[in-house]
């Protein structure tokens, strides 16, 4: 069923509580125009988004309890302490949309804390987690009208219709932010201002840039949970679009590109070769990569820059003992 626009019957669906029902959107499964572009390119490229299979997305979930991984924990301590904060910003009744929902460990701190939220729109990529978290999240919370949409928010969504009058507050969190060139983030984030509207607003999560080492020891764990997140791309590739990848003869590679203020993780091929894609046979000379993500790391400057551009005022920002993380409270302008 396409998503309906007509904002009325999301209004009356807000006071009722069914299994909510999750919108398909053809552009969740790899394309493989993309795939195949990005393979062609010079450097090789895959977008991040593929990572996010079923077992990419569990995976993902182990990243986030790894000790070097200190993004996750970092975000939950701002987001347990200005929970209340939040919710006194927002005001009451808010419609809240979240770019990239997850296991939804961070939204229900949102939901528990906001006055009466009406609505609650997780989008995600990856669909049978989707799923999951929003028959929970209906369950738990019975006066909110949840509405899953699975669907890859890096391309423009339709505006889901809310409640009428409602604001509509975006959360945008983990640092996802982190995946886009600065360039497209802004573009990313001036689509998310018009899709809350005026008197909207955003709270993001953004990893802070720090020292080299401890990006390095994120982005490539002692456990090895990072390279296999990494690896499975391909494994995902060879599932469901036909590729023939060898995963013994690709590596994980993780660094922090200083000049460029940004982790990149690649895969290198150990050994030259040709790989059929889709029936196509892709060329690697030994030691050429795949560049499968780039995680940007902001300072103040570039951030205020990137809100700015994007049509946001920064009303409120909050960072964790330690310093690593920030959560912002954006205002559309
Ligand atoms: C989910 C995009 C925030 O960039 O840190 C974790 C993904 N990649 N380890 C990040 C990721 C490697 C993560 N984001």
């Amino acid at each position: 069923m396409p998503i309906t626009h007509d904002e009325r019957s999301l209004a009356v669906s807000a006071s009722r509580h069914g299994v909510p029902r999750i919108v398909p959107r053809p552009d969740a499964s790899p394309v493989r125009e993309e795939v195949l572009h990005g393979l062609h390119s010079e450097p090789k490229t895959l977008p991040p988004k593929l990572f996010y299979d079923d077992i990419g997305a569990a995976l993902f979930e182990r990243i986030c309890e790894l000790p070097e991984y200190y993004l996750t924990r970092a975000e939950l301590e701002v987001l347990r302490k200005r929970a209340g904060e939040i919710a006194e910003l927002a005001g009451p009744r808010v419609a809240l949309l979240e770019y990239g929902s997850g296991a939804g460990v961070k939204i229900r701190l949102l939901l528990d804390a906001l006055e009466s939220p009406a609505a609650y729109v997780p989008i995600d990529i990856s669909r049978e987690q989707l799923g999951r978290v929003a028959r929970e999240l209906a369950a738990e919370y019975p006066g909110v009208a949840i509405r899953p949409l699975n669907a890859d928010y890096t391309l423009p969504l339709p505006v889901p219709p809310l409640p009428q009058g409602s604001r509509r507050v975006a959360f945008f969190p983990g640092s996802t932010i982190g995946n886009f060139h600065p360039m497209e983030a802004a573009i990313f984030l001036g689509r998310v201002r018009r899709a809350v509207g005026r008197g909207g607003a955003l709270v993001l999560g953004v990893d802070r840039r720090k020292s080299a080492a401890t990006l390095n020891a994120a982005y490539d764990d002692s456990a090895g949970v990072t390279a296999a997140f990494n690896l499975n791309m391909l494994a995902r590739l060879n599932r469901d679009l036909h590729a023939h990848f060898d995963l013994s003869t690709f590596e994980h590679r993780a660094f922090f590109n200083s000049r460029a203020s940004r982790v990149e993780m690649h895969l290198v091929s150990k050994v030259e070769q040709i790989v059929k894609v889709a029936g196509e046979p892709i060329y690697f000379d030994k030691g050429e990569s795949i560049w499968t993500e780039s995680s940007y790391k902001y300072d103040r400057a570039r951030l205020e820059e990137l809100i700015e551009t994007a049509g946001f005022r920064m009303r409120k920002l909050w960072t964790n003992r330690r310093r690593q993380f920030w959560v912002a409270y954006l205002e559309a302008v």
